[in-house]
């Protein structure tokens, strides 16, 4: 069944500063979604305490917070049929050590040892989530995306 979604990807500070932007937009296109939007996001403070706010209070919240902190991230909406799954399928699973090769973060990710995982992306992981997700980074933007 039909079900076209949108989901918020991010390139995180690990992946632009390594240059990874072009092959996870790469990744993104020969998979066959679109991408609707795309932007360099210079991070505050108050913007991922908002879009991290479901981890406050974790041990890895302000390490988190920090990274992010660290650079800028690339933002994207990526678009299609079952996105938000299958881009999560793309990024592989949260740890880089056991993420399977071929995913983007089991093929270009590893863990360093630092107290908050560098894992060269993010992807929402419901509508709802994508929804709240791009009203924050895409301000701009309606509901209907426009
Ligand atoms: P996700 O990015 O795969 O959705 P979340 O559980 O939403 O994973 O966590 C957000 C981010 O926080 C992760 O991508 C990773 O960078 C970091 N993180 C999550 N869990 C841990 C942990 O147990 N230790 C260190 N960092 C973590
Ligand atoms: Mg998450």
């Amino acid at each position: 069944m039909a079900s076209i979604e949108r989901t918020l990807v991010l390139v995180k500070p690990d992946g632009v500063r390594r240059g990874l932007v072009g092959e996870v937009i790469r990744r993104i296109e020969t998979k066959g979604y679109e991408i609707s939007e795309l932007k360099l996001i210079v991070p505050t403070r108050e913007l991922f305490a908002t879009h991290y706010a479901e981890h406050e209070g974790k041990p890895f919240f302000e390490p988190l917070l920090e990274f992010m902190l660290s650079g800028p991230s690339v933002a994207i909406i990526a678009q299609g049929n079952r996105v938000i799954e299958g881009f999560r399928k793309l990024a592989g699973t949260t740890d880089p050590t056991v993420a399977e090769p071929g995913t983007i973060r089991g093929d270009l990710a590893r863990d360093q040892g630092t107290k908050v995982v560098q894992n060269i992306v993010h992807g929402s992981d419901s509508v709802e989530s994508a929804n709240r997700e791009i009203a924050i980074f895409f301000p701009e933007l309606n509901s209907k995306g426009h």
